[in-house]
């Protein structure tokens, strides 16, 4: 940091408060009480002292023209656009009212609370309102859309969302970034993966399209979508065939190894070549480099479990480093997720003990089907904050359906005029992670982080907090959990005796704005196994799995959609449709300000395929199955081999040519574990219009 002379400057510690792994520590800079610039922090190990294409204008996003800044109420028919300003009072006057009538007529499950990312901050994320809804005993809801099925296959094969330190990907000499595009999702882990590579390291991406991380690594292996637990299982196949495993790891610290070996001998280079799409000399020569690499080490994230499969793919996968015993190695292993490396106190948060005994659970990504069947009570008010769902959730015709419904009272709380506050009764002003204070933990990486509120509120937003906390004031609800403030609640989060958090109190958060948890410098979490597991074992076999009824052993699920699976379907919809994030967007955040960045929605086909339908490049064309359909220009790109198509994602509804986003396509059928979405598993064909 410059030293500033100027005493009308100020710079504020934050964190950005966005759906990635790299959560990244911000410095604000504050003029006269507007924030002027924000900036990564040059001594955050990670962070580095940059920010990625989307953050670097938080300013922007800010101090934007469309932040809604007072509560409005809908006036003229749902969707029409039409608002007028109320009093805060007013508005809460008016949801307590709505809700008591409710809660009179049909019980309290009547009411959904509907969130998810659009803050990570612990405290906008889930606190206070958790504590509401819970007290209030409305129907629980299961975040399930983005990791839910990853996590649980994880969970099966290692135990807990714990991996290799991504700090530690500078060391290692073989790197595999299986089903995740780095350059886009995880830019922090980039410059970590370059210093491997000026040692020598090869980097290998797995991704059936050719992302802008593809694009940049030493070889790139385009599989068919959502068959990466066959890629998985043939790599085995190879290393036991010819006895590159780890033996010694596989005894000590394994079980079910027998079980493993017979499965993955079902699986010859030939039969995946088969079912992946790739050359078995490939898939040989790269089960041998990577097991004859030390250390090699694998990047997961969550691309490749929005399959049917996906649970299956992540826990098979996750079985590779235990094989080779990389785990050994600070710089080996495997890593989805570091969540589970910090031992926070949820409960203390959300309190769930709050919750009534027998309160029902509404997974999110059925809320299509939730909104528009008959159900015991129905829904009849859903209350929307930090989520987009009338444009991220999978089967968006009925997403509608359901929004439009006369009955249906609708609360959104947001920073922006998306497209789901286009159904609300009621719209809320949020504040942005410059008006708030929070507490962070990271999805990729080891720091605990501090957001100190850089500027007052704008408007009169009110951070997710507040407005919780004075909605439970005027339900009556006495219990001193919701008087407590922002500070108190990120004591609580932070009281545990583990010894990972010692010392990171939030007194000292505050003075450093970050901290490392207290785990070793050379974390090696399973070095000498000490898996997390029931058996504390890394479980090739497990138990679990079996209890649930799935196979207990690694094994390849088939998409849902694909042509193997569905013939019939793939005769109708032959292309496999992928609606990864845009560089410039994150979800649908950023999608409103930052569009200049990208060329407009597009979809990227391939020259066979759009010749084969009279396609041109910039052609109109209408995308569709027996869900829905959207309309955009396409793009002809070899990125994209025949029978796969992408679109770049996720625009905002409204900005789509004909109001209808990819989600219109995609379907509500949940994965093989874990309850999650199956956003890249979607036939559809193509036509010009
Ligand atoms: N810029 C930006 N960054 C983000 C986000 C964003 O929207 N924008 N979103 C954030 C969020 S919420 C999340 S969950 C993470 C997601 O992070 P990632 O999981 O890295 O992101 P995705 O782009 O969903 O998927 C990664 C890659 O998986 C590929 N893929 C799809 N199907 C398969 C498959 O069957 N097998 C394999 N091997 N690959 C497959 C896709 O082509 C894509 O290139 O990123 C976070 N970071
Ligand atoms: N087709 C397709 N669909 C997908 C995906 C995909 O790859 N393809 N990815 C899926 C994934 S991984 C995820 S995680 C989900 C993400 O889905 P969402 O969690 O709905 O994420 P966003 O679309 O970014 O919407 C978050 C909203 O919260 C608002 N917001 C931000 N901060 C606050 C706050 O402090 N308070 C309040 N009240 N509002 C705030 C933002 O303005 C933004 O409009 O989408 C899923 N949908
Ligand atoms: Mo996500």
């Amino acid at each position: 940091m410059a030293p500033v002379s100027d005493p009308s400057i100020k710079i504020i510690r934050g964190a950005c408060p966005h759906d990635c792994p790299d959560t990244c520590a911000m410095l604000v800079t504050v003029q006269d009480g507007t924030a002027i610039k924000v900036g990564g922090d040059p001594a955050h190990p990670v962070t580095q002292g940059f920010l990625c294409a989307k953050v670097s204008h938080y300013i922007e996003r800010t101090y934007h023209k469309d932040r809604l800044l007072y509560p409005l109420r809908r006036v003229g028919p749902r969707g029409s656009g039409k608002w007028e300003r109320i009093t805060w009072d007013a508005a809460l006057d008016e949801i307590i009212h709505k809700f008591r009538g409710i809660i009179a007529e049909y019980g309290p499950q009547a009411i959904l609370p509907y969130s998810y990312s659009g803050s990570l901050g612990l405290l906008m994320y889930g606190s206070m309102d958790r504590r509401f809804f819970h007290k209030m005993g409305a129907s629980l809801l299961d975040r399930t859309i983005c990791a839910s099925a990853g996590s649980q296959g994880y969970r099966y094969t290692v135990g807990a969302s714990i991996g290799t330190d991504p700090e530690q990907y500078a060391n290692a000499k073989l790197i595999l970034l299986w089903g995740t595009n780095t350059l886009t999702s995880n830019p922090h882990l980039w410059p970590f993966i370059k210093r491997a590579r000026a040692r020598g390291a090869r980097v290998v991406a797995i991704d059936p399209y050719r992302s802008r991380t593809a694009q940049q690594c030493d070889e790139h292996i385009a599989l068919n979508v959502g068959t990466d637990a066959a890629l998985a299982l043939g790599l085995l196949n190879v290393i036991f065939a010819e006895g590159l495993e780890d033996r010694a790891y596989l005894r000590d610290y394994t079980l079910g190894e027998a079980a493993l070996r017979v499965r993955a001998a079902e699986y010859s280079p030939e039969r995946v070549a088969e079912i992946t799409g790739i050359q078995p000399e490939r898939i040989i020569a790269l089960a041998r480099e990577y097991a004859t690499t030390q250390p090699a080490v694998i990047r997961i994230n969550y691309g490749m479990q929005r399959h049917a499969g996906g649970g299956m793919a992540v826990r098979t996968v996750a079985t590779l480093p235990a094989v080779i015993g990389s785990w050994r190695y600070p710089a080996g292993g495997i890593l989805l997720s570091t969540s589970g490396t910090f031992p926070l106190n949820f409960d203390a948060l959300e309190r769930p003990d709050l919750v009534p005994a027998g309160t029902r659970t509404i997974n999110m990504n059925e809320l299509g089907n939730a909104l528009t069947t008959a159900a015991d009570p129905p829904i009849k008010a859903l209350f929307v904050y930090s989520a987009n769902p009338a444009a991220v959730n999978p089967d968006l015709e009925r997403v509608h359906q359901g929004l439009m419904r006369d009955d249906l009272f609708v609360v959104v709380h947001e920073q922006f005029p998306t497209d789901t506050a286009e159904y609300a009764d009621l719209l809320l002003p949020a504040t942005t992670q410059l008006e708030h204070a929070d507490i962070h933990k990271a999805y990729g990486h080891m720091y605990m982080l501090w957001n100190e509120a850089s500027i007052a509120a704008l408007g009169e937003t009110l951070p997710n907090t507040e407005l919780f906390r004075r909605l439970a004031a005027r339900m009556g609800f006495d219990d001193p959990c919701f008087q407590e403030s922002d500070e108190d609640m990120a004591r609580a989060v932070l009281r545990s005796d583990h010894p990972a958090l010692e010392g990171i109190t939030l007194e000292a958060l505050k003075e450093h704005g970050w901290l490392r948890l207290n785990v070793p410098e050379e974390f090696a979490p399973f070095a000498e196994g000490n898996f997390p597991t029931s058996s504390g074992k890394c479980e090739l076999w497990s138990e679990g799995m079996a209890a649930a009824g799935l196979d207990p052993v690694p094994t390849f699920t088939p998409p849902g959609e694909s042509r193997q699976s569905a013939p019939e379907l793939a005769a109708k919809y032959p292309l496999a449709l992928l609606t990864p994030p845009a560089h410039h967007f994150l979800n649908t955040t950023f999608v409103n300000v930052l569009q200049r960045y990208e060329d407009g929605p597009k979809l990227e086909i391939n020259p066979a395929d759009a010749r084969a339908r009279g396609i041109g490049n910039d052609d109109m064309v209408r995308v569709f199955n027996g869900r829905g359909s959207f309309k955009v220009p396409a793009a002809l790109t070899d990125r994209v081999k025949p029978g796969l198509v992408v679109a770049p994602s996720i625009w905002w509804r409204k900005l789509m040519p004909d109001d209808k986003g990819v989600n219109h396509t995609t379907s509500q059928a949940l994965t093989d574990m874990g309850g999650g979405a199956t956003f890249y598993d979607n036939l559809v064909e193509v036509e010009k219009v």
